[in-house]
This record gives structure tokens, sequence and C-alpha cells, in this order.
């Protein structure tokens, strides 16, 4: 049998790298097979390797937990102030919802996607769409508006006998604490009465979008609850 029947043509080359063996066809064959499998085993294995390595760093670097945060309130609260505050985002010129909003923040290995619904009476039978799977709610409320403070109070109430929203933590925002006069954070809790809540946890946190002072650690708070889940 030849050389050149026995060889594939694409490994005829590489007679020349076995040349100091002994010059039989079936040495040469089987040093030139032996070769080209080593480097094919040889190049899998350094891919094998370069693909580990990639992975284990994907892998080290840990994917941010999501929540979804549905934020509720009356119009004019000041939900998509916050929301934007949270985001660094200019709040001047803020128009009414008249839908929804949606922002995803990254904090302390947590995406929190917020939920920011249009508070205005004609909307308010839609929020019912978006109460699957909230992991916390957060209320807001105006301080600073007391004539709307029992309508405020009215439909909180009916939040909260929601089956949907059974168990949810609860963060109530009275917002706009930089306005003179605005109720303090335990005259909030008090119109809404969430002294008498016993099946979640629930904070009520100052705040002013306007300044943005207490926004960080409603956020904060949130994490923390969630961190417990
Ligand atoms: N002084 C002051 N004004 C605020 C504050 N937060 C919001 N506002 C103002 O309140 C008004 C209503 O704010 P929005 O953020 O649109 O309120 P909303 O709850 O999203 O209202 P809807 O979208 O209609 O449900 C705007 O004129 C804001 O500038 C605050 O902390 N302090
Ligand atoms: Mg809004």
């Amino acid at each position: 049998m030849t050389l050149g029947r026995l060889i594939p043509n694409k490994y005829l080359h590489r007679k020349v790298e076995v040349a100091w063996l002994p010059s039989t066809e079936r040495t040469i064959f089987t040093c030139t097979f032996c070769c080209c499998f080593a480097r094919k085993f040889l190049v899998a294995l350094s891919r094998t390797l370069s693909m580990g390595i990639l992975d284990f760093f994907r892998r080290s670097k840990p994917s941010p937990r999501e929540a979804a945060i549905l934020m509720l309130g009356l119009d004019n609260a000041g939900k998509t102030s916050i929301l934007k505050k949270m985001s660094d985002e200019e709040i001047t010129n803020i128009m009414p919802t008249q839908g929804f909003n949606i922002k995803s923040i990254t904090q302390q290995g947590f995406k929190l996607n917020v939920w920011d619904i249009g508070g205005q009476r004609a909307i308010r039978p839609y929020w019912r769409h978006y109460f699957d799977k909230s992991d916390v709610l957060i209320y807001v409320v105006d301080s600073a508006d007391k004539r709307r403070l029992e309508e405020a109070g009215a439909e909180f109430e009916q939040l909260l006998e929601e089956d949907k929203l059974a168990g949810v933590p609860l963060l109530v925002f009275a917002n706009k604490q930089d306005l003179v006069g605005a109720l303090t954070d335990s005259a909030v809790a008090e119109a809404l009465r969430l002294h008498n809540l016993r099946d979640r946890a629930w904070r009520v946190q100052p705040c002013s979008a306007k300044t943005g002072s207490g926004l960080g650690e409603g956020i904060q708070w949130m994490l923390e609850v969630l961190c417990k889940k």
C-alpha cells in the first residue's frame, strides 16, 4: 500500500515533522495521526479551559435579585416626582400620569422595578391590574394636603382588602415635608390607621421628592425587607 493511500492528503505535509523516525510508512502514519490528534486535543482543552474561566467570572459576578415595587396614591401625591428623584432625574415639568411609569433602580444587589401608576380617580379602577406579584407596596400621601387625607385613607383601606396584596410589606411615603404645615409621619400613620395593621411589615417614611430627603431611608427599608424574604 502506498503512503498516499494510507494518509489523507491534508496530513502528508507532516512527514517532515517525523523525518527523524525510522522511515517506514506505518510509523510515519502513526506519528502524523498522533500529532494531529494531540493538536486537536490541546485546542479543545484550551477552549474548554478559557470557556470555563469566562463562565467562572460570569458566575462570580452575581446578577441582581429583581423585585417588583408597586407605587400607588392619590393624584398629586408626588409618586412620579419620587420615582424621578430616586433615579436622579429632573423633577420639573412633571405632568399627571395617565397610565404608568416604570423605572429600575439597582441598589445593593437588588434591581428594584418600580411601577408608578397614575392616581386620578378615573384611573384608580386600573390599579388592580398591577397587584400581581408585588414584593413591596409604596403608598404615597401628600402630607400637606389635609383636605384630601380622608380620601387618601379611604383608597388605602380598599387596597388593604385586596387578596393579591395580602401580607405585602408596606412603605408609606409621607411626602412634601418641605411644605410648611405638612403632617408628621405619626399623624399620617394615625390617619391611615396603620397601628391596626397586623398582617405585614410596614413603615411610614417622611420625605420630600423636592429635596430628596427621606427617599434613601425608604429605599433602605425596602432592601432590608427584601433581604429577609
Ligand atoms: N413642594 C413639593 N412639591 C412636590 C413634592 N413632590 C411632588 N410635588 C409636586 O406635586 C405635584 C404632583 O406631583 P406628581 O409627581 O405629578 O404627583 P403624582 O402622584 O405622580 O400624580 P398623578 O400622576 O396624577 O397620580 C407636582 O407639581 C410636583 O412638583 C414635594 O416633595 N414637595
Ligand atoms: Mg404621576
